[in-house]
């Protein structure tokens, strides 16, 4: 089968999971119900992009009748802690407070004192906004989350979020500002890379920054004491967010990478469904609806691994 059909096959597979979800809102590990009530409404960027409710991350609030809803998920890819991801939607102007609110309990949840964010779209294509502008900056290196969070019934009332500095790496391709998370008991270390080159559902300009990115973010994780999960997001959260992450998972170890694929080549009959990369897309696909959501994104994922083989070996 070509890589398009292989590809159509992964959206079938989700779509008769969506109907299920549909069909069976209570029950199904498909259900998108919570994302889709009506109470949420104004916390989804997009009318076509939910969490499921099996892996969708929840905030902390108090108090009945307050939601805990924000249109994230977790990514997990394997048994080891260092494959999960949270993929989210790039935040709105009323969900900044939640989205920090999410990094800050996660962190709590995880047991460190770091937080790491991959953001992956421009915050405006030809004049469209594709995510607000949720992080402080030099001229205004404060952002008080005090009022919206105890408007939202939230648990962490007092959180702030504190601009400390900026640097564009070598080639500007990418700005990485470092903050801190404030509560009243405790104070967190912000790095947030903010990649802004990739236009929505087309492929990346180049796959180089991205693995830059990878190298920059796993060597965060190796120094925190508890790794923290990176926060990952575009605009929708699931196209370039999604391709982020399978490069991440899938390249970061590039030896172990091709191993997987000599190991699906030599399998008796050969079966796509043992390709490193359609397992990954699969298994992302079920924790959040069209990740990686082009067919060029999928095929990017392809070339990117020729590409990589080919630097390497000739
Ligand atoms: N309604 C849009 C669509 O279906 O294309 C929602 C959407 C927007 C989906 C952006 C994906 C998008 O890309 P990304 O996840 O990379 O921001
Ligand atoms: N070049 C070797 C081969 O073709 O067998 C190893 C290799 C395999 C390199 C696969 C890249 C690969 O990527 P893809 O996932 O596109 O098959």
């Amino acid at each position: 089968a070509s890589q398009k059909e292989n590809f159509h096959q992964i959206n079938e597979l989700e779509a008769a999971r969506i109907k299920q979800g549909l069909r069976h809102p209570g029950e199904s590990d498909w259900a998108v119900n919570d994302g889709t009530d009506k109470r949420n409404a104004s916390r989804n960027r997009y009318a076509n992009v939910f969490p499921y409710n099996s892996s969708r991350v929840r905030l902390p609030v108090v108090g009945d009748g307050a939601s805990d809803y924000i249109n994230a998920s977790y990514v997990r890819l394997s048994e080891e802690s260092f494959n999960e991801y949270i993929a989210a939607q790039g935040p709105l102007e009323n969900t900044v407070n939640q989205f920090w609110s999410m990094a800050y309990n996660e962190s709590e949840k995880q047991n460190n004192d770091v937080v790491l964010i991959v953001m992956v779209t421009p915050l405006t294509e030809s004049g469209m906004i594709k995510c607000d502008k949720y992080w402080p900056d030099k001229e205004n290196p404060t952002l008080d989350l005090s009022h919206s969070n105890k408007k939202d019934s939230i648990d962490i009332p007092e959180l702030q979020v504190n601009y400390i500095k900026e640097s564009y790496d070598d080639v500007g391709d990418f700005l990485l500002t470092e903050m801190e998370l404030v509560s009243p008991t405790k104070t967190k270390k912000v790095y947030h890379f903010y990649y802004y080159k990739w236009a929505d559902a087309r492929v990346p300009p180049s796959l180089y920054p991205l693995l830059y990115l990878s190298e920059e973010i796993n060597a965060i994780r190796k120094l925190a004491v508890n790794a923290p999960t990176p926060i990952v997001h575009c605009s929708a959260g699931v196209g370039r967010t999604g391709t982020f992450i399978a490069i991440d998972h899938l390249f970061k170890d590039f030896d172990k990478f091709i191993k997987l694929c000599e190991k699906a080549k030599a399998s008796k009959e050969y079966d796509v469904v043992y390709d490193p990369i359609f397992q990954t897309v699969l298994q992302m696909r079920e924790k959040r609806m069209m990740m990686v959501q082009t067919a060029y994104q999928f095929g990017f994922l392809y070339d990117s691994a020729k590409g990589l083989y080919k630097d390497r070996f000739q």
